[in-house]
C-alpha cells in the first residue's frame, strides 16, 4: 500500500496505575484505533494487533533492540545500567552471545534439570497441600523459582533476597521514570552490588548454568567480562518472569475451576494449559523496539529513531487472531501467543519456564481437586510485568 493515512492518536498512558490494574479494555481501544497508534503523552508509537506485533518482532533490521527495549532511548540518555549484551543488542553482537545461551538453555540441556525440578516441586506442593491454606505468590510462585533457579545457575544461598528486588528494578526500568520506577530503585545500590558480585567465575558453583557460560570464554566465544554480563542476564530475566507466570497460572485455575478439572482428568493438557496461561494473563506485557529507518505500517509513516511499544498481551487477545480471545480455554491451541516474543530475541529460557510450570502443575494435579480463593487477590503493579502481590488460596484435596 502506498497511500498515506493520518496517524491514529491516543491519550492513553500505558504506565498509569489505572491502565496497569486492568489493561484489557485499553488494549481493545488501541487495537481498534489502528495497526499503529501514536501515544501523544510519550511521543512514541504503539502496536497492539497480533499481526503488527509479530511483524515488528520478526524484523530486527527495522525494529532494533540496541537503543534499549524500554521507553528510554540509549542514544539520547544514558542507560541506568550497562546494556544487556543479549536483550539490548543487535546482530552481530547479539548473534554471538545468543549462540552461547541457546546451547546452554537448549531443551536437551534443560531436560537434565528435570528430575531435580520435579523433586523440588513435589516436596513444596506436598507441604502446601498438607497446610491447606497458603499464599499463592509468596509460598509458591516466589518460593519455587527462588529455590530451583539460583540452584540451577549455581548462585550462593546467601543474599538471594536481592533477586526479586533486582527483577523489580529491571522490569520497572523499561517504563517511564514514574512512581513504580522510583519505588523499585529505592535500594538500587546494594541490590545491584550483590547481583554483580554473583556474576564472576569465582562466585559460581561448579556444574551450574552460570559456570557453563564461563566455559564459552575458555573456548574463545566470549570474553570474561561478557560471560559475567550473561550471568547478569540470567539473574535479570530468569526469576520475576517465572514468578509472575506461576502466580498467574494459579490465579487462572482458582478463577476457572472447570478448567482445572479438565487438567486433572487429562494431565496431557498441562503443557498446552501453561501456554494458554501465558496467552491469557501474560506475565510480560510489553517490550519496545526503536526504528532504524522510515517505515510504513498500514499506511502510516513511522520516522527513523522512533520508539515503538509492542503490546504482547494485546496481541494475545486480538480477535483478528483468536476465537473467543477473552475466554480461558486450556484446550485451545495457544501457541502463537507473543508472551515469549518471537524472532531472534524470542525467549531463550522458555524451556526452563515450561519445565518449572509443568513440574508445579503436575504436582498439584495429582493432589488438588480445586483451588478456592479466600480473599481478593492484590495486584503487584510493574511497568512491564502483570501479576499478583497476594493470592490467598485454600486447597480442596482430591
Ligand atoms: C529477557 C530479559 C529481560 C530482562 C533482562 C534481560 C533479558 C537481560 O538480558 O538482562
Amino acid at each position: 500500500m502506498d497511500t498515506t493515512i493520518d496517524r491514529p492518536v491516543s491519550a492513553i498512558d500505558p504506565f498509569s496505575r489505572e491502565f496497569l490494574r486492568d489493561p484489557y479494555p485499553h488494549h481493545a481501544r488501541l487495537r481498534e484505533a489502528g495497526p499503529v497508534v501514536w501515544l501523544e503523552q510519550y511521543g512514541i508509537w504503539a502496536m497492539a494487533r497480533h499481526q503488527e506485533v509479530r511483524d515488528a518482532l520478526t524484523d530486527w533490521q527495522t525494529y532494533c533492540s540496541s537503543a534499549g527495549v524500554g521507553l528510554s532511548d540509549f542514544r539520547k540518555e544514558p542507560p541506568w545500567r550497562p546494556p544487556s549484551i543479549i536483550l539490548e543488542a543487535d546482530p552481530p553482537l547479539h548473534t554471538r552471545t545468543r549462540a552461547v545461551l541457546t546451547r546452554i538453555m537448549s531443551p536437551a540441556a534443560i531436560n537434565i534439570l528435570r528430575a531435580t525440578f520435579e523433586r523440588e516441586a513435589e516436596s513444596l506442593v506436598t507441604r502446601l497441600v498438607d497446610q491447606r491454606e497458603f499464599d499463592g505468590i509468596a509460598d509458591l510462585a516466589e518460593a519455587y523459582p527462588l529455590k530451583v533457579f539460583p540452584d540451577a545457575v549455581g548462585i550462593s544461598e546467601e543474599g538471594r533476597e536481592n533477586l526479586l528486588p533486582y527483577g523489580s528494578m529491571v522490569f520497572n526500568s523499561f517504563g517511564p521514570r514514574n512512581e513504580l520506577f522510583n519505588a523499585a530503585m529505592a535500594n538500587a545500590g546494594p541490590v545491584r552490588d550483590w547481583i554483580m558480585s554473583r556474576c564472576s567465575r569465582a562466585a559460581l558453583a561448579p556444574n551450574g548454568l552460570g559456570i557453563q557460560i564461563f566455559e564459552a570464554v575458555d573456548s574463545g566465544e566470549l570474553s570474561e567480562a561478557e560471560a559475567g554480563m550473561l550471568v547478569r542476564s540470567f539473574l535479570s530475566a530468569g526469576i520475576d518472569t517465572t514468578v509472575y507466570g506461576l502466580g498467574n497460572a494459579l490465579y487462572c485455575f482458582a478463577s476457572y475451576p472447570e478448567q482445572w478439572m479438565l487438567l486433572r482428568e487429562s494431565p496431557n493438557l498441562i503443557r498446552g494449559a501453561f501456554e494458554e496461561v501465558l496467552r491469557f494473563e501474560a506475565p510480560v506485557q510489553t517490550f519496545f523496539r526503536t526504528t532504524t529507518r522510515q517505515v510504513d505500517v498500514g499506511g502510516v509513516r513511522l520516522g527513523q529513531g522512533e520508539k515503538v511499544l509492542l503490546f504482547l498481551a494485546a496481541a494475545n487477545r486480538d480477535p483478528r487472531r483468536w476465537d473467543k480471545p477473552d475466554a480461558f480455554d486450556v484446550k485451545r491451541r495457544a501457541t502463537g501467543h507473543m508472551t515469549f516474543g518471537t524472532g531472534i530475541h524470542g525467549c531463550v529460557g522458555q524451556a526452563l519456564a515450561r519445565l518449572e510450570s509443568e513440574a508445579i502443575l503436575s504436582a498439584f494435579a495429582k493432589r488438588v481437586a480445586s483451588f478456592e480463593l479466600m480473599g481478593q487477590p492484590e495486584p503487584r503493579l510493574n511497568n512491564t510485568l502483570r501479576g499478583l502481590d497476594t493470592l490467598p488460596l485454600r486447597i480442596v484435596p482430591v
